[in-house]
């Protein structure tokens, strides 16, 4: 059996190319290495709340804060050194499914994308998407939004700088000085994103196929051209290899690091790199040397700095900050859901989103995302406060931030940070610690607030200097596989063309958070998307398909 186009990874990127690649009528075939997630695909992990029911910690929005404990965290990746999804819809079925469309500024030149990758250019791409999911900022499904306190209290802290309040996803392009209701990719009180959307549709059509429990070691290559997949099933024969037809194209899906890490065992990345597979159990999977591309793989990494802000005050309920959710919730919070899907459980934690515009003195322009919700999570602290009253607000810089960092491999093969990607440089580092400042003074101006963190006599730029840099991760890699007209094998810094192409192959694309060459201005899974939905429209455009 031979396949047309061949998608690795079943995550943002990944559910959304294989849909509209099936969509065309092409034979396609979806490769995830991880297995069910919410109930629809076969997931039953269900909280001990919820015997007998199909609600699974994947399903229910108010389980999301438990992702981050349990004895077996089967779903994240357990060879990747940071976060990732790894079962069907990847990051999408662990993450908070905050959901921004994105701004015209996340497109074009002035986030480093080239001709054909505007704002303009994109417009349709985000026009489908919307239709497809359109978010929603009151996930209850009765309407009503539950454990608000957190809302109404940071909008007044707002107001002091003269915040405005928006529906966010109405107004995209508003993000400076600009607060809303935090927005999800949930539907009818349960996750939604692109597993109950785009691979919904693709399992309908007969052309296309998934597999999972399926992980994809290497790419079968006979120079430029790609000729099929090595992977760990031996029901493909006894080697584990997928083919693809004689005109057929691979997709690569599998997440900032795990298409870094598909590359450079196929013999694609820098020397060093390369050299750690030759002396490495994946030495028999690789192309001879004379075939190997050196390309920027993992170089100009990405990912948003976050600095974590807490603090109290009475009118907040920190809602145990999350810890019972899993087997001891608030009992008529549970019975609520049980009963018809509504209430607290309805919905992530996250509560208020905000952005705000800052001029760097390097005359870059950066933006601040904010996100708070009720609780607070790992830090320690002298100060004495009520933890029953405790609140976080995140302060992310976004957009325009300069900071590269690296990943790749070690010599077990594992996916890792080479060089953190955080507040390398100096301007990033002093935007962060100006919007640290500004929040900080607006919450002084409302009576009854404690700052809990930073502590007292410690000043922002202190407090950004000791910040523990491993806890400034976002969990939002991008531009391992950047995407730009600067070749890689002539010296430049992209490993894919504007059709999202694969330097030096005839047939080989990557589509997920790996090809971005900035940060996009949110939490980027909206952005993934849209780009997926384009690039899939270019790779479409090339014919040559059977
Ligand atoms: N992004 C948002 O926009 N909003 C959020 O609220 C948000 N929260 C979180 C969050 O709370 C956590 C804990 C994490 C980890 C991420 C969050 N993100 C959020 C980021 C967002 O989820 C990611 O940026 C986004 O999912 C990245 O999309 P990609 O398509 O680039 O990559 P995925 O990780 O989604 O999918 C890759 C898939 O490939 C996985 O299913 C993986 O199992 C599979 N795969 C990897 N290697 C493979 C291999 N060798 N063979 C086969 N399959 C493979
Ligand atoms: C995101 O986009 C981030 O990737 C997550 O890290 C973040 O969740 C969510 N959105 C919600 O804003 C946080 C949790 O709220 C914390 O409790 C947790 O410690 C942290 O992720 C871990 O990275």
């Amino acid at each position: 059996e031979t396949f047309d186009y061949i998608v690795i990874g079943a995550g943002a990127a990944g559910l959304v190319a294989a849909d509209k690649l099936s969509e065309t009528g092409k034979k396609v075939l979806l490769i995830e290495r991880g297995g069910p997630s919410t109930a629809e695909t076969g997931g039953n992990l269900v909280p001990p709340w919820a015997p007998g029911t199909n609600l699974t910690k994947f399903d229910v929005p108010g389980l999301f804060e438990s992702m981050f404990s349990g004895q077996n965290t089967f779903w994240f990746c357990k060879d990747v050194n940071v976060f990732a999804g790894c079962l069907i819809g990847g990051g999408t079925s662990v993450n908070a499914a905050l959901y921004w469309l994105p701004p015209d500024r996340d497109w074009g030149t002035i986030s480093g994308w080239p001709s054909g990758w505007s704002a303009t250019d994109l417009a349709p791409a985000q026009a489908r998407l919307k239709a497809r999911l359109p978010g929603t900022d009151a996930p209850s499904p009765d309407g009503v939004r539950y454990l608000d306190q957190v809302y109404t209290l940071v909008s007044r802290i707002l107001g002091g700088s003269s915040y405005q309040g928006i529906t966010i996803n109405s107004s995209p392009n508003s993000k400076n000085k600009f607060y809303g209701h935090s927005t999800f990719t949930f539907i009818g009180g349960k996750r939604g994103g692109p597993v109950a959307t785009y691979f919904r549709t693709s399992k309908a059509r007969s052309n296309f196929k998934y597999v999972q429990y399926t992980y994809v070691n290497s790419l079968v290559r006979n120079g430029a051209q790609i000729t099929g997949v090595k992977t760990n099933q031996t029901t493909w024969g006894s080697s584990g290899v997928i083919n693809l037809s004689s005109t057929g194209r691979v997709v690569l899906a599998a997440g900032a690091h795990g298409t870094a890490r598909i590359l450079i065992r196929s013999g694609i990345g820098p020397s060093d790199q390369l050299a750690i597979v030759q002396s490495s159990t994946g030495a028999a999977d690789l192309p001879p040397a004379s075939q190997f591309l050196n390309l920027p793989v993992g170089q100009n990494v990405l990912d948003n700095p976050s600095i974590n802000l807490v603090f109290t005050h009475a009118s907040i309920d920190s809602y145990d900050n999350w810890e019972p959710i899993w087997d001891n919730p608030r009992p008529a919070d549970a019975a609520q859901y049980l009963k018809n899907g509504t209430g607290v459980f309805a919905t992530a934690s996250p509560r208020i989103n905000f952005w705000r515009e800052y001029t760097g003195s390097d005359g870059v322009v950066r933006y601040i995302q904010g996100t708070s919700r009720p609780g607070a999570c790992c830090f320690t602290t002298e100060e004495t406060y009520d933890a029953t009253k405790v609140f976080t607000i995140t302060i992310y810089l976004s957009h325009g931030i300069k900071s590269r960092g690296r990943l790749g491999i070690d010599v077990n093969l594992q996916a890792k940070t080479l060089n953190q990607p955080w507040l390398r440089d100096a301007v990033d580092k002093a935007v962060i610690i100006q919007a640290i400042t500004d929040i900080l003074t607006d919450v002084k101006k409302i009576s009854g607030i404690q700052i809990v963190q930073p502590p007292t006599g410690v000043s922002p730029a202190d407090f950004v200097a000791g910040y523990d840099p491993s806890t400034m991760n976002s969990n939002h890699w991008m531009g391992s596989t950047k995407l730009g007209t600067d070749s890689g094998l002539s010296g430049g810094t992209s490993v894919v063309d504007p059709n999202t192409k694969v330097y030096g192959t005839n047939n080989l694309f990557v589509v997920d958070a790996g090809i971005f060459p900035g940060m996009p201005m949110g939490n980027p899974q909206g952005a993934i998307m849209q780009a997926a939905e384009h690039a899939v429209s270019r790779i479409v455009a090339l014919g040559g398909t059977p």
